[in-house]
This record gives C-alpha cells, structure tokens and sequence, in this order.
C-alpha cells in the first residue's frame, strides 16, 4: 500500500503539470506531440513540392497520384505504399466536405452560445479527414460507429445539414427525431450505428455488428472508432480478443488527437503507440490530418480484414476545438501548441495546396466553393430554427421495442 505521504505527493505533483493558461508553449505537450506524431508534422509548404502528379489539367476524373505525407508505419504488417491514387475531382471533393464538416462546427459553437443547443456538444474541427478519407475507402453497406464525436461522421454517411442542425437543437426533422441531441447522430439506411457517449461502449457493439457481417457472407466491414483515452479501457482488449478469435471484419479506428479531455496521453497511457495496442493484432499508424494517407490505409484495412480478421488503425489527429462546449481548450495545452498544427498540418490546406499546386483550381474558385458552404449552412439552420420540437406524445417513443411493456407506441 503506498503512504498517504505518496500519495498527497502524487497528486501534489499533478498539480504542478502544466494547466496553465499561459500563452508561452507548453513544453511537456510539445514534447509530446514531437515525440509520437513528429513525423507526420510536415510543413505544408514543402508539402506541395513533394507530390507527383500525372494528370493533365481540366480532366476531372485523370488519374493522378500523390505521396502520402509521411510513409505508414506498421505492427505485425507490411505497410501499404505511400503513393496514392486520386483524381481532380475526389481532391475537390474533399476540399468541399471537409469545408462543409468545418463550417458546421464552426456554426454549432456559435448555436450552442447562443443557447439553441443545450446539453453536451463535442466539435470534430481538425479532424475531418479522417471522416473523409474513410469514406472515400469503403461503400455505405460497410458499417460505422463512433464515439460522441460524431457530426461530421454523419455527414460522411450521406447525412443532411438540416438533420444535423435539426438534431442538434432538438428539432423533430433531426436525424434521431429530435431526441438524441449532438451525441446520438445515427443513420441507419447508411449502416451508420451513432453516436454513443459512454467512452469505450461503442467497442464492443462495433465487433457485434462485425459478427453479423461475418454470418450474412456479404464482404462488409465494420469502422469502430474510439479515441486515445478509450483506448486504455479494458472493453477494447475483451472484444479485440473475441473478433482476433473469430476473425471478424472489424477496423478499430483510434483517432489519437492527443488528449483526452484535459488529459494529454502522455499523462494517461504508458504506451501511447496505440496502433501496438493490439499485441497480437496488425496495426498501422497514420497521418489522420492527410484525407489521402487515411483512404489508403482504409481501403488496405478493409482488404486485410475481409481476409484475416481484425486490424487496428490509428489516426494521428487533433482537435482545434477544448473537448466539448464547457472545456475552452486552451489551460491543458497552449494556444502556440494549437495554431503551430493548424499552420503545418491543416487537413483542409493540405488539399487546398494539392489543388492549387496542380492547377485543378484557381485560389478565388475555392473561395467561392467556401462561399457556397456557408450560404449552405446558414440556409440549413434557418430551415431548422423553424422546425417544431417533437410532440410530447414521443416522449416515451422507441424506449421499448414495441410490445415489450410499453403500449400504443409511436412508429
Ligand atoms: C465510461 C466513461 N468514463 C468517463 C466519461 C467522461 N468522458 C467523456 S469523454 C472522455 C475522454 C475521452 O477521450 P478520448 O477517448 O481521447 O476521445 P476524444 O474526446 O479525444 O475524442 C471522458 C473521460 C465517459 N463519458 N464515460
Ligand atoms: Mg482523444
């Protein structure tokens, strides 16, 4: 049993970490941060003169290829090659939905000040190549859940601006009727499996939907995400077991972005090398802020898994945004850590670069697909400020499956 002494001190020595919220760089993050992501930290602008590109200028579908940022790195596997296929129209593609993620988040934290979202919200901004370069990788019958980050993985599976608005302000025309709020986004039509806010809960239910795909011999996969801090939890290991045992076509996306609310994973995890974490199970590491370097590793990952069983993936991300609306995001980490990853690892400049480079498009034409994201957004919230509330008659609605104890139910 270690002394009360011991233990007043550790805690003594918590509170000496750094919290401040001094703007002067906070050298134990930074280190940090160098430490496990620095190789994926390359300067956008020598980003440009590092990527061959074959296409001819004005043909949207040329096949073009790209060099991921920084190569993968792998555990108990042969990692994929770092030249990527892609053509004038994905990377514009890209540019506009994580433009579209991004605005909407943006428009969320003003909502959410102004009181017309109300409870827990957590903002995906920094993050959004991996929901795009997932999507780019696989097919709406493959499966995703998430973890309460969950806006922007939503508008990947084909979701509406209005649902999400809608949802967010618990509005009847939101995707989970209005009753779900900003944690409980889902999309069933699009194997879309939410939105869940128990860190960790969403693991092992990810494995069970694998295991249905398994028996229905339809070659889908499941995309089970969790974040650096539930990956400490013991669910992820007990289901990791079960599906390495049977095989079952399930990726385990972390998305390490480095913190896990207030806690920065240095603090939280002996090994942060989370791709590792599976022992047994093949893992690649990746640059999560490259949309191009996440659709390689997916679509790898789904080949892998389809054939051999489960494979974890983990995204080296960060969140610009604190953890959720009550965290300002600036007295774990510094405001330097936060701009100095925005200025050289920006998932929407990178493209931007790309695409500007290579003469796709000019600088003032995505200005306007900006322009146009935005009229976009605030059209969806008007229309969603003027949706009703559910009817208090849904109150007790989709509790129970109809006829287990609950009568006259609505559909
Ligand atoms: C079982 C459980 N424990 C604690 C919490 C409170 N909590 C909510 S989010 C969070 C941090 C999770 O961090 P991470 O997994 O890295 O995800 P991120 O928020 O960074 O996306 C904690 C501790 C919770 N919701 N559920
Ligand atoms: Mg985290």
């Amino acid at each position: 049993m270690p002394s009360l002494s011991k233990i007043c001190s550790s805690f003594c020595f918590l509170s000496l970490l750094p919290r401040s919220r001094s703007r002067a760089p906070n050298p134990q993050a930074m280190a940090a941060l160098r430490r496990f992501s620095s190789p994926a930290i390359l300067p956008l602008r020598r980003f440009a003169a590092s990527c061959p590109f074959s296409a001819t200028a004005g043909d949207d579908q040329a096949v073009m290829t790209v060099e991921t940022s920084v190569p993968f790195t792998g555990h108990r596997i042969d990692t994929p090659s770092r030249s990527v296929e892609t053509t004038p129209k994905e990377l514009l593609s890209f540019f506009r939905e994580m433009s579209l993620m991004r605005r909407m988040e943006i428009a969320a934290d003003s909502l959410y000040k102004a009181k017309l979202i109300r409870g827990f919200c957590h903002l995906y901004d920094g993050q959004e190549a991996v929901a795009v370069g997932m999507e780019a990788a696989i097919t709406k019958k493959d499966a995703i859940i998430t973890a309460y980050r969950d806006h922007c993985i939503f508008l990947g599976r084909g979701g509406k601006l209005i649902e999400a608005f809608s949802e967010l302000m618990g509005r009847r025309a939101g995707c989970s009727k209005g009753k779900g709020g900003s944690m409980h986004f889902y999309r069933r039509e699009a194997e879309f499996y939410g939105g869940h806010g128990i860190v960790g809960a969403q693991i092992p239910l990810g494995c069970g939907i694998a295991l249905g795909q398994k028996y229905s011999k339809e070659e889908t996969v499941t995309f089970t995400m969790y974040g650096d801090g539930a990956a400490n939890q013991g669910q992820l290991f007990e289901a990791l077991n079960m599906s390495a045992l049977w095989d079952l076509p399930v990726i385990l996306v972390c998305e390490n972005n480095h913190y896990g609310m207030g806690t920065a994973e240095w603090r939280a995890a002996k090994s942060p090398a989370y791709y590792k974490r599976g022992d047994y199970v093949p893992g690649l590491k990746v640059d999560g802020m490259d949309a191009l370097a996440v659709k390689q590793a997916c679509k790898f990952a789904k080949e892998h898994v389809l054939k051999n069983g489960p494979m974890i993936l983990e995204m080296d991300t960060y969140r610009y945004h604190g953890h959720s609306m009550s965290d300002p995001g600036s007295s774990y980490r510094t405001r330097d850590e936060i701009s100095g990853i925005r200025q050289e690892r920006d998932p929407i400049e990178r493209i931007r670069k790309l695409i500007l480079s290579h003469e796709i498009s000019t600088a003032n034409e995505l200005k306007d697909i900006e322009k146009e994201v935005r009229k976009e957004v605030d059209a969806a919230i008007a229309q969603a400020k003027e949706c009703p509330m559910p009817d208090s008659s849904e109150l007790f609605a989709n509790i129970y499956v109809k006829g287990l104890g609950v009568k006259d139910q609505a559909p």
